[in-house]
Order: structure tokens, then C-alpha cells, then sequence
């Protein structure tokens, strides 16, 4: 008790920010998030072999700035001195992605060693320095060679390859890494990748045909999440067989999640709202805790929704230890009758009913950061949090992603773009946020990973846009330069830390 009045007197006393880690449960956690295709780089070292994403990158037209991943910011090469940037701020953890194509070239056969290698320095580097790997398996890099053999997600025969890729990973690095999660945004890449084609393999429909070479909108995407909902339940069914008892770690999923506002108070635009959300996370994560999809999606979606057998249900409901959200903004959401085209195409989209956007009445929900679809809402944090404690019995929840991004523009200078105060201002309210859901609402909130530790390369955007904490000077050889956001963790994660 006198430490908590001594820590509370800290508090008071001399900082602007009002709340530090300290506000927040024992043991929560606090780390940055990244992703092995937006990091790495070395695209052709050591056996890698290649992705649907260098394939999709070096496709002329898809990316704004035509710009490509091999080197990305070298993270492959430099992870000592950006392992040492983390423990500078004083971060608990790092997500990280494994790159598929490194452990397995050809996405099955036999096991690439150079890669294995690779991960364990890596992980091995993060525990001396006191920080803990949490692992994604797959962060949209599927190899190359499955794509080309049997058209990768939409094919069953995925499920045994990623399971095994699964397996290889709990039995080399389980012994040291004890969170999982199986996939990152299931919802964006199947969504982007097969339904509106901006993100690799990059399918669509036939409206789009000028866009995309071949797909179709209105089944693929069903297909896909089906075959990635399995996917993960058959690995989360190996890990709890044979590695849990030993290894002791747990295994989640992480979710893009948008908050959904109703545009109005009128019934029907709230049951839009939550149709949106049914459309976006119910999608998969109903299945993964209630055992089946939202019965929203199976009456509208009808026939083109594949439907699990009995045995898949029960292997899916309760696989999953805890849930990852990833969270940057929330949007408006109400009905849609009269989708035309929308009716026409049959795509996920439409299928839903809902109409979504950031801006009601041509005014926005929130100020905008660079990235066109992330507008500023701290309280979608916490109406969030409520609503997973309330639709899915309170599960363990690690934010898994939350972050603000500026442009990466010729015209600002490095010195000023370190100046970061709308990134600071952004994490403060959103943490505030959720503290609040942890402390009022009562959720069950065990951690929060900042998206991202450096600037890196953002998918479709290229290298246009910054998400880091840590600047990388693309001019000069990717120096990494501390943003002011830095020097408020270091603040926000060290008063108190180190008085106690
Ligand atoms: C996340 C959320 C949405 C779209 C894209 C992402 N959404 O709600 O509309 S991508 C996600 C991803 C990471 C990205 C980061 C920033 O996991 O790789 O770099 O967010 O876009």
C-alpha cells in the first residue's frame, strides 16, 4: 500500500501525462510491432525463397511509389542495433513475423537451416536484451511456390502445408518463444487480396477486369477465410497435443478490427454497425470462439458461404488463447439497400448490407492521419474493448497493433519530422482509452503493441507513408533517428520502473 501511495505521489508530481505504465495491471505488457516483409529486406539471402508479395511488388502499377521490399529497412542485417532501440525505450516485447519462404523455401519440403538460423540469433537476441518474441507466422508472405502449385489459400491442401510450417516453428523455437499468433489480419489479406485485389495475390472480379488478371469476388474471399480458419484450428490442435504441455506458451490470432459508429440512432443503421462488425471480425472470430460464422454472414452470403462439418466446428470453437486486435480508427456505418453495383458484383462488401465510411454529413469522425482510412477516434478504443468483453465473454485481449502514420514528404527535413506530437498526442488518448476498459469496464486487457518500431514499408503505399517511433532516414544508408513519441515511452514505461 505505501508503494502504490509513493507511486500515485510520482505520478502526480512531475509529469505532464498524468498516467504511466504503473496505471495499468501487473504484468501488462508493452512492446512494437513489425512484420517480416516490411522489415527485413535480404529478399535472396540465405535461401529465401520467393513470396506472393515480392511477386505482387514487383508488378508494375500495384505499388504507389513503385517501390519494392528487398531491402525494406534491412532488419535482417541490423536487428542488434534495433533490438538495443527497444530496450532504450524500455519495451517488454517485440512482435515479429517469421517469413515462411525462409524456414521452407518452397513452402513445404525440406527445411531451409540458413533461415532456422537466422530466427534463433534472433530470439536468442531479444531474451539477452530482456525482451520477449511474440511470433506471427504469417504476416500475408506466403511462398511463391504455393501460390504457383495450387493456387495457395484457395486450395484445402494449404491447411497440412501451413500446419507443418506450424509445427516446424512450436518444435525449433517454442522452447523460447511463448506467444503465438497464427495469423495477422486474416480479414485484410483475404478481403485485399481476393476480393478488391490492392494487396497480393491481388484477384478480383470481372467488373475489375482491367484491374485483376483473374478471381472472383464474390466466392474467393469465402474461400480463402475458410481454408485460413482451418489453418490455424489444425496448428492450434498440434500445439495443444504436443508442444503446450512442455512449452507452456499460448496461441491467438490477430484482427484488423475498425470500429463501427451508427450514422444515425435509427434501428435499422445500428443493426448496419453491427453487421459491419459481424462482416469484419465475427467473420473469424465467431467461428474461433462460438464454433460456427455469424448467422448474418450465412443468410446473406447463402450458398458462395462454405459451411464447416461438425468436426471442423468443434476443432475451431476454443482455439484460440487470446485475442490480438489490431486498432487504428473507427468509421461510420449504415444500411445500404441500393448497392447497384455492389448487387452486381456479390462481394463481400455488398454482402453486407452496410455502407461504411469516416465521414458523415461530408464531415470527418475525426482528424485524419496520412493514411486515407485512419482517422483520429481515441474512444473507438474503448467502445471496442466493451464490445468484445460483452459478444465474446471477455476473453484475454492484446492489442496488437495501434499507431499513427505521417507523410513521408521531400519537403519536411529530418530534424522536424522527429517532431512528432500528433503521434504522442495519438497514444496518449488511445491508452487512456484503454485503461479505462481495463479499469472501469472491467476487460480483460493483458498488453499493447505500438505499430511500429521504425518506419518501414507500408504494403500498397510503398515507403510514402512513416508509422515509426524511430525514423529511417531513406537517404542515408537507413539511420534510425529517435522521434519525440520515443522519448515519451521512454517516459511513460521508465518513472516509475525505476523508483519502485
Ligand atoms: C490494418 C487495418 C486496416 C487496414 C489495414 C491494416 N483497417 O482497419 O482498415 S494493415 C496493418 C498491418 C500492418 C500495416 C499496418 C498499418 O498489420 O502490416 O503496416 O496495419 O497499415
Amino acid at each position: 500500500a505505501i508503494i502504490s501511495v509513493m507511486a500515485l505521489g510520482l505520478i502526480q508530481a512531475g509529469f505532464s501525462q498524468n498516467f504511466s505504465r504503473a496505471s495499468f495491471p501487473k504484468g501488462f505488457i508493452f512492446g512494437t510491432a513489425s512484420s517480416a516483409f516490411q522489415f527485413e529486406g535480404a529478399v535472396k539471402e540465405d535461401g529465401r525463397g520467393p513470396t506472393i508479395w515480392d511477386t505482387f511488388s514487383h508488378t508494375s502499377g500495384k505499388i504507389l511509389d513503385r517501390s519494392n521490399a528487398d531491402v525494406a529497412v534491412d532488419q535482417y542485417h541490423r536487428f542488434s542495433e534495433d533490438i538495443q532501440l527497444m530496450k532504450d525505450m524500455g519495451m517488454d516485447a517485440y512482435r515479429f513475423s517469421i517469413a515462411w519462404s525462409r524456414i521452407f523455401p518452397n513452402g513445404s519440403g525440406a527445411i531451409n537451416q540458413a533461415g532456422v538460423n537466422h530466427y534463433n540469433d534472433f530470439i536468442n537476441a531479444l531474451l539477452a536484451a530482456g525482451i520477449e518474441p511474440f511470433v506471427t507466422l504469417y504476416h500475408w508472405d506466403l511462398p511463391q511456390a504455393l501460390e504457383d502449385k495450387y493456387n495457395g489459400w484457395l486450395d484445402p491442401q494449404v491447411i497440412k502445408d501451413f500446419a507443418m510450417y506450424a509445427e516446424t516453428c512450436f518444435k525449433l523455437f517454442g522452447d523460447r518463444v511463448k506467444h503465438w499468433t497464427t495469423f495477422n489480419e486474416p480479414d485484410t489479406f483475404t478481403v485485399q487480396g481476393y476480393d478488391v485485389g490492392l494487396q497480393a495475390p491481388g484477384r478480383c472480379s470481372i467488373v475489375l477486369r482491367l484491374f485483376c488478371k483473374a478471381g472472383d469476388s464474390s466466392t474467393e474471399p469465402y474461400i480463402v477465410a475458410h481454408n485460413v480458419l482451418l489453418s490455424h484450428a489444425t496448428a492450434v490442435d498440434i500445439y495443444r497435443k504436443k508442444y503446450e504441455a512442455k512449452q507452456h506458451g499460448q496461441v491467438g490470432v490477430s484482427f484488423n478490427v475498425i470500429w463501427y459508429e451508427p450514422e444515425t440512432n435509427k434501428t435499422e443503421d445500428i443493426e448496419a454497425a453491427k453487421r459491419a462488425q459481424d462482416f469484419q471480425l465475427g467473420w473469424f472470430l465467431d467461428p474461433l470462439i462460438f464454433g460456427d460464422y455469424p448467422s448474418s454472414m450465412i443468410t446473406r452470403v447463402g450458398s458462395r458461404l462454405p459451411r464447416f462439418t461438425k468436426a471442423e466446428s468443434a476443432l475451431l470453437k476454443g482455439s484460440l488463447d487470446f485475442v490480438g486486435i489490431n486498432h487504428y480508427t473507427t468509421w461510420y456505418a449504415r444500411e445500404n439497400k441500393t448497392n447497384l453495383i455492389g448487387n452486381l458484383l456479390h462481394d463481400t462488401v455488398s454482402d453486407s448490407g452496410t455502407f461504411t465510411s469516416p465521414f458523415r454529413n461530408g464531415k470527418a469522425i475525426g482528424k485524419k492521419a496520412n493514411s486515407i482510412w485512419i482517422y483520429v477516434v481515441p474512444s473507438g478504443m474503448r467502445s471496442l474493448m466493451k464490445y468484445v468483453k460483452e459478444k465474446y465473454g471477455n476473453p484475454p485481449v492484446i492489442v496488437t497493433e495501434n499507431g499513427y502514420d505521417d507523410p513521408n514528404s521531400p519537403f519536411i527535413s529530418t530534424k522536424n519530422a522527429l517532431k512528432d506530437e500528433k503521434r504522442i498526442r495519438y497514444h496518449n488518448d488511445y491508452l487512456t482509452n484503454l485503461l479505462a476498459a481495463i479499469k472501469e469496464d472491467g476487460c480483460n486487457v493483458k498488453g499493447y503493441f505500438v505499430w511500429a518500431l521504425l518506419d518501414n514499408w507500408e504494403w500498397g503505399a510503398g515507403y510514402t507513408t512513416r508509422f515509426g517511433l524511430y525514423f529511417v532516414d531513406y537517404k542515408d544508408d537507413l539511420k534510425r533517428y529517435p522521434k519525440d513519441s520515443v522519448k515519451w515511452f521512454k517516459n511513460f514505461l521508465h518513472q516509475l520502473k525505476n523508483e519502485l
